[in-house]
């Protein structure tokens, strides 16, 4: 195990996180938190009694996922979805509101920024009608606790009655714009925090969604457990909050999933119910038809294990057109309704379940699971990490990044073939289909005899989060025998443009997918030129622009084809593209 590390784990004159812990619950003190017109409507005093409600009377509950161009916007899909519902007979129980990236980041700095997939919330009217409009109980993750914002927008949740608020995961994400330090987030996340902590006896809960941050980069699937256990130490150990995981986002295999599942719930504390458990996404292709198959099959293996073990978590499934963009509001509604009938099928098939080697497959993880915890605690406290202060250990896993926290500390073999090679246990689908595709791509080069390329110097980035096409790109260009320069994630077109200048890049190779593909191509030709950079510019992934007046995200192809953008749809059309270049 790494004993030393080049650079800085930690900030000379760091305030103490026991200070910011305590400057959270001065906050809380002035904060009522409001009920929720579910709550109110089911005489429940949060979220939590709710589930607990529920689950007692044996119900499976469920969630989606919502969030349109602006609030207006998605107050009547809200109307909207529960009329539809009512209309088919079922009621959904929660919501998670995904929003505009720029929730994260002070309002003031919006306007410099651009719009993205996901509404703004502007009043405090509007924080306030999240949880009263309709009776489906809003979950407030994304952008907020881990975010610059983390505690005005904590406050105005709690305000509101949102019980569930987070997202704990997206501590290590970088916001637009915004130029302040790492110190600085962490800080915030850690206030906020202390302000969930203080609030526990009034329904508060701090909530994760694993995929949204280090899980997705992890290569085994006891590292998840792993990373859970530790979030659960510094929520529940060092703050004295409460904590709830959520998962499967990225996960096609449904029994490993239902394992994975088995073992969380297992590692949790008694009385916690998570929020939800995530639809796999990534089975999800263009191929719309195929998707039904994919949601049903996924639906049917979550519910029978929530049958099995009344976790209370609901249920969360996915519209078919997901890989194609956000869905419309009625696809939201038919894949509800069609999981509202998996749920009442289901009881049939539960005699027939052999539950034997589900259950092995979770004992191995949380036995791995548990070695990650561990290893990553002792490693810390070794490189000089004061393992008992929240800002410390957040500081440090962000500076460390995922990919060498499970290179030093997972539980897996660590053959000396390269730098950060790890040897998963219990490998994940993302890594499974992370090698797949690369074999494919090396595969197709070969054996199509690619050209030699002349020598150019390719800088590869990612506009917001998304990393996976991004891999793809670099896999590729290295299998043509090119040697691209990674510029990272979350890049803002001005960073971008300035690493472009310092490498002297002949080509940006840029993955977007948060539905500003044609402001960021605009702002990036303008950051260019104004370097004086004459490179081409290459763009893949979601090539969609979300406007407040369309009601999802439209097709900008065209647009940034005219800009002399050259567009590839898929991971094949990027040596065409290198191609004209030449
Ligand atoms: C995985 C995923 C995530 C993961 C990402 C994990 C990670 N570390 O990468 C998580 C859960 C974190 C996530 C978060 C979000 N996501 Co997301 N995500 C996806 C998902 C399911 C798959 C994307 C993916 O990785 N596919 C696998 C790769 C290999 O395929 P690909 O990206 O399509 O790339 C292929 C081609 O496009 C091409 N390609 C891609 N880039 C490039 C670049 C070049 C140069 C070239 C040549 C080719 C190329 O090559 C690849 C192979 O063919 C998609 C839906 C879907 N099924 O597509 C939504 C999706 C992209 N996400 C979406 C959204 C809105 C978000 C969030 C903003 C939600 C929110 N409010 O929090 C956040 C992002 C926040 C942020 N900070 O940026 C939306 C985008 C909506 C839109 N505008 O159309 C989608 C479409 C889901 C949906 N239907 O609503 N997401």
């Amino acid at each position: 195990m790494l004993r030393r590390l080049d650079e800085d784990l930690l900030a000379t004159d760091m305030p103490s996180g026991g200070e910011l812990l305590a400057e959270g619950r001065a906050i809380a003190a002035g904060v009522e938190v409001g009920t929720s017109l579910l709550c109110r409507e089911f005489g429940v005093r949060n979220e939590a009694e709710y589930k607990a409600r529920m689950t007692a009377e044996g119900r499976v509950m469920t969630c989606m996922n919502l969030g349109c161009p602006t609030w207006a916007a998605t107050r009547s899909g809200l109307l909207h979805i529960c009329e539809q519902a009512a209309k088919r007979g079922f009621r959904i129980d929660r919501f998670t509101f995904q929003m505009d990236r720029r929730m994260g980041i002070p309002p003031q700095l919006w306007d410099a920024a651009s719009k993205e997939t996901g509404p703004l919330l502007l009043t405090d009217a509007e924080w306030e009608q999240t949880a009263s409009t309709v009776p489906i109980q809003p979950g407030l993750a994304d952008m907020m606790i881990g975010s610059p914002m983390s505690v005005p927008n904590c406050v105005r949740a709690l305000r509101a009655g949102v019980n569930y608020i987070g997202n704990m995961s997206q501590f290590s994400w970088n916001y637009p714009v915004w130029d302040g330090t790492d110190l600085d987030q962490m800080g915030e996340m850690v206030k906020a925090l202390g302000i969930m902590g203080a609030k526990v006896d009034q329904g508060a809960v701090v909530q994760s969604y694993l995929d949204d941050g280090y899980c997705a980069q992890f290569s085994d699937y006891s590292s998840y457990i792993g990373w859970a256990l530790f979030e659960r130490y510094l929520v529940e150990d060092l703050v004295g909050g409460h904590l709830s995981v959520s998962w499967g986002g990225l996960t096609h295999d449904p029994l490993m999933k239902s394992a994975v599942t088995h073992a969380l719930e297992a590692v949790k504390p008694k009385g916690r119910f998570h929020g939800f458990y995530h639809c796999d996404t990534t089975h999800f292709t263009k191929d719309v038809e195929r998707n039904y198959a994919a949601l049903s099959i996924d639906m049917l293996y979550q519910v029978l294990t929530e049958l099995r073990l009344g976790t209370g978590s609901a249920v969360l499934p996915i519209p078919v057109t997901e890989a194609l963009r956000v869905p419309t509001l009625d696809e939201t509604v038919e894949v509800h309704n069609i999981t509202r009938r998996i749920i009442d099928d289901a009881p049939r098939l539960m005699p027939m379940v052999n539950w034997g080697p589900i259950e092995a497959q979770r004992d191995r993880l949380i036995h791995h699971g548990r070695e990650f915890f561990s290893n990553l605690l002792a490693g810390l406290s070794g490189l000089g990490v004061d393992v008992t202060d929240v800002l410390q250990l957040l500081l440090a896993v962000r500076r460390l990044g995922a990919v060498r926290i499970e290179r030093m500390f997972g539980a897996g073999a660590r053959p000396e073939i390269g730098p950060l090679h790890y040897e998963p246990i219990l490998p994940t689908d993302t890594h499974r289909d992370y090698l797949e595709r690369r074999d494919t791509i090396e595969t197709r080069i070969r054996t199509s005899g690619a050209v030699i390329l002349r020598p150019m110097k390719v800088l590869v980035g990612s506009t917001d989060i998304h990393e996976f096409g991004m891999h793809l790109v670099m896999t590729t260009l290295q299998a043509m025998g090119l040697q691209p320069i990674s510029a990272g994630v979350d890049l803002d077109p001005d960073e971008l443009a300035e690493m472009a200048a310092k490498v002297n890049a002949t080509v940006v190779a840029i993955s977007t997918h948060n539905g500003m593909a044609l402001s960021y191509a605009r702002q990036l030709l303008t950051e260019l030129k104004a370097r004086g950079v004459d490179a081409r510019i290459i763009m893949g992934g979601k090539l969609n622009q979300d406007a407040d007046d369309q009601p999802v995200p439209v097709d900008v192809s065209s647009d940034l084809r005219r800009l002399g953008i050259s567009v590839c749809e898929d991971i094949e059309d990027l040596q065409g593209a290198l191609q004209g270049i030449v």
